[in-house]
């Protein structure tokens, strides 16, 4: 049995400030669509851990799966609610390759060459997960395939696509977004939008 997740779907204050409903999100891209060839895909988990983690796409979808509800919100103001996404919490991921004490952030590597960065203890929030399926299905070429991390709890340029790798660093970092002037940690509900 696959456990459910729902994701701030039930709070009052549901829609953060400053964001509207809209009914599909709109597919961002800093470059084209990476291609990617399964057969040699490998995940890393590394940086400040005791074991670092490397897998292959097939090892990745043996982890205990779990299936989330979870709205998306851009910074650019929309909202899109009851996106259904499965994979494996990243608290599990970070069980299995325990953090070392000094390790405070995260930097997410992509394929492409994004990166964005957040605190750690996102990664432990029960809502986070390393999703592979995107409402039922292999998560489509432009929204993420073959992994994408979902942090619900953050705006979403925090969920990036193509994942390939997560690193555990002791100084926060600024990625992609960050550099240009996003927030570090991007919270929606206090409106992180920009610093
Ligand atoms: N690898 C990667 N991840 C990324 C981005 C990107 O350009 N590359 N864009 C981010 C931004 S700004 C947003 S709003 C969301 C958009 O998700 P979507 O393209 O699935 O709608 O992806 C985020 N993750
Ligand atoms: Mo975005």
């Amino acid at each position: 049995m696959k456990s459910i997740i729902s994701s701030d779907t039930n709070r009052p204050d549901r829609l953060p400030p400053g964001q509207k409903w809209v009914e599909k999100p709109i597919v961002y891209d800093i470059k084209k669509v990476p291609e990617v060839d399964l057969s040699n895909f490998r995940f890393r988990l590394y940086g400040l851990v005791e074991n670092e983690l490397i897998m292959s796409f097939d090892e990745i979808k043996k982890l205990e799966p779990v299936e989330l509800t979870a709205d998306f919100h851009c910074v650019t103001t929309w909202s899109v609610k009851n996106i259904l996404w499965e994979g494996v919490q990243t608290k599990e991921l970070l069980r299995m390759c325990s953090p070392k004490e000094s390790a405070q952030y995260v930097i997410v590597h992509c394929r492409e060459g994004y990166t964005t960065n957040f605190p750690l203890n996102y990664l432990l929030e029960e809502d986070s997960i390393l999703a592979w399926k995107m409402n039922s299905m292999p998560i489509p070429k432009s929204n993420g395939y073959p992994l994408r991390i979902v942090i619900p709890k953050l705006y979403a340029w925090k969920s990036a696509k193509y994942v390939e790798a997560i690193e555990l660093v002791e100084q926060d970092m600024p990625g992609f977004w960050e550099d240009r002037g996003y927030h570090m940690r991007g919270d929606p509900w206090l409106e992180e939008r920009y610093e």
